[in-house]
C-alpha cells in the first residue's frame, strides 16, 4: 500500500489526499507536523531533501514535489483520469493548474512565509495581507476564466486536476478570510467538491492530525 507522508492542513498534501481518493487508490497516511518541524528531522530529510511536504513512498520509491507525483498517478494508475481526454481541454486545465501552482502556492508556502517574518521582521498582520494578495491575485483571473470557458459544477465534465490544486486554495481562502462572493464560477465548483466523497475524505478537518473539536 502507498504511504502518504502529510500534514492535515499542508495545500500539497490536500492536493494528494484528493487525487488518490478520486483514483480510489488505498494509502496509508502518515502525519508529520509541520508546526514542530518534522519535516526537518534527519530521518525525514535524508529520504526527502527538500524537508517538504508531501512525501509519497509507492512502488519501492520516495517521490517527492507534488506536481510530479500527481503525473506520476496519472501515469501509473490513469483510471479515472485526471485529465481531460481532449489536447486542448488538456491545454486549458494545465493553464489554471499551474497558475495556482506557480503563483498562488508558491509565494504563499510556509518557508516565505517564515523568511519574511524572521529575515525582514513582517508582522503577522503583514503576512495576512501577503497571503490574501497572492491568492486574490490569481483567483481573479481563474474566475474570469471559468467565466469565459462557461463552467458549471466543475471546469469540464468530472473534477479533476484543476479541482484537485483548486479545493486546498479555498481552504486557504476561507482560513484566511478571503472575499470569495466576487468569485461565483469558483466558490460554485468549490460547493460541488465539498459534496463528493473523496473531496470530503481528503478534506483537512477530517484528518487523524487535525484537531479535535
Ligand atoms: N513545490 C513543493 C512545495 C511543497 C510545500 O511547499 N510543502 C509545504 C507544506 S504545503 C512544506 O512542506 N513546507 C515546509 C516548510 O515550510 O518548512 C510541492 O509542490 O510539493
Amino acid at each position: 500500500m502507498m504511504r502518504l507522508f502529510g500534514y492535515y492542513r499542508s495545500s500539497t498534501s490536500y492536493r494528494l489526499r484528493i487525487a488518490l481518493e478520486l483514483k480510489g487508490l488505498a494509502y496509508e497516511n502518515l502525519p508529520v507536523n509541520l508546526l514542530k518541524s518534522e519535516q526537518k528531522d534527519d530521518a525525514f530529510t535524508a529520504r526527502n531533501p527538500f524537508a517538504s511536504l508531501p512525501m509519497l513512498e509507492a512502488d519501492g520509491r520516495d517521490r517527492m514535489q507534488s506536481m510530479a507525483m500527481l503525473e506520476w498517478l496519472e501515469e501509473a494508475y490513469p483510471e479515472p483520469p485526471l485529465m481531460p481526454s481532449d489536447m486542448e481541454d488538456r491545454y486549458t486545465a494545465r493553464e489554471l493548474t499551474y497558475a495556482i501552482a506557480t503563483e498562488t502556492h508558491a509565494p504563499n508556502n510556509l518557508q516565505v512565509l517564515k523568511y519574511l517574518k524572521h529575515n525582514f521582521g513582517a508582522s503577522q498582520d503583514q503576512l495576512d495581507d501577503w497571503y490574501r494578495h497572492w491568492l486574490a491575485r490569481t483567483l481573479g483571473p481563474i474566475e474570469q476564466r471559468l467565466a469565459q470557458l462557461g463552467s458549471q459544477d466543475f471546469l469540464f465534465d468530472a473534477p479533476g486536476i484543476f479541482e484537485v490544486l483548486l479545493l486546498p486554495q479555498m481552504y486557504n481562502a476561507r482560513r484566511y478570510d478571503l472575499d470569495c462572493a466576487k468569485f461565483p464560477h469558483i466558490t460554485r465548483i468549490e460547493q460541488t467538491c465539498l459534496a463528493h466523497g473523496a473531496f470530503q475524505r481528503a478534506y483537512p478537518d477530517n484528518q487523524p492530525d487535525a484537531p479535535q473539536p
